[in-house]
């Protein structure tokens, strides 16, 4: 069902104004509503944060609007993460996923959204949050027996620490123990299969590749 118009505006208007109100109101209203809340996210969150992104870019939002736009997102999220894990209908256990935001990067939103979605669809989740330094990750990689190593970086800037991450684990002889994955804005394709690591552009393609890493063919 795809969201109408006299829900989705007013809700995409309160992350563009960083309302946190209105977008924890307008998403239990839809939630009750019986929308679905991956589409609430895909369709709404993903394009208002987006254009939030480019405001600031463009020098016509600053950080005050940047924080209020998360903060809005937040409040929102965890009402549909909430929903997602409430429709999810896991019965059997596919696996470990350790999952993070690399070393200095705070973004947390889509990364918490592939954590539910995983969650949802039968994967163990071991969130380490953000800021998560590459020894971080190897240490509970090792610790919890993970199948997948999930890197989540939304800058250019930080980039860097996700291969730094991924050289970790080759250094240490752990490649081939693991099956790694990366997404978030600042990661490509291209780059994550020269680095030879999964990739997804979004969390219902992160479960999909999460599946076909620990060998579960597509249903
Ligand atoms: C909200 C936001 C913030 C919030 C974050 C709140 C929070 N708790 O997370 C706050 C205000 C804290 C923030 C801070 C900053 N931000 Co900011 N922020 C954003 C914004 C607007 C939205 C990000 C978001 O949540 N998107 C919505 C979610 C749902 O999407 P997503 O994260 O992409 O996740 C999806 C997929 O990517 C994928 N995915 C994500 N992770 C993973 C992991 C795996 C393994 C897989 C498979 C998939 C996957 O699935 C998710 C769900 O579909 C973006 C704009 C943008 N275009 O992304 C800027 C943006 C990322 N920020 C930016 C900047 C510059 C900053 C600051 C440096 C600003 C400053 N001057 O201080 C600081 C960074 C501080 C730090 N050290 O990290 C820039 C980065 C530019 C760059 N160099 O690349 C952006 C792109 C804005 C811009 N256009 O300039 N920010």
């Amino acid at each position: 069902m795809s969201i109408p118009e006299s829900i989705a505006k007013p809700l995409y208007d309160a992350f563009i104004e960083g309302d946190e109100d209105a977008a924890n109101e307008l998403t239990q209203q839809a939630l009750q509503a019986g929308l679905d809340p991956l589409e609430i996210i895909n369709t709404v969150i993903v394009p208002a944060l987006t254009e939030v992104g480019r405001l600031f870019q463009l020098g016509e939002f600053f950080l005050p609007e940047l924080m209020m736009a998360g903060e809005a997102a937040e409040v929102a999220s965890k009402h549909l993460e909430a929903a997602i894990i409430v429709s999810g209908q896991a019965s059997q256990k596919l696996g470990t996923v350790v999952l993070g935001t690399v070393e200095g990067d705070v973004h947390e939103i889509g990364k918490n959204i592939v954590a539910t979605m995983l969650r949802a669809h039968g994967f163990e989740v071991v969130d380490l949050g953000r800021n998560v330094s590459p020894s971080a990750f190897v240490d509970a990689a090792q610790e919890r027996k993970a199948h997948v190593i999930g890197l989540s970086s939304l800058m250019t800037t930080t980039r860097p620490a996700a291969q730094h991450t991924i050289q970790l684990f080759s250094e240490l002889g752990l490649r081939d123990q693991y099956s790694l994955m990366v997404g978030g804005g600042s990661v490509t394709e291209e780059w994550a299969s020269e680095l030879g690591v999964g990739y997804s552009p979004d969390a219902a393609g992160a479960v999909e590749l999460c599946k076909r890493l620990v060998g579960i063919n597509p249903s």
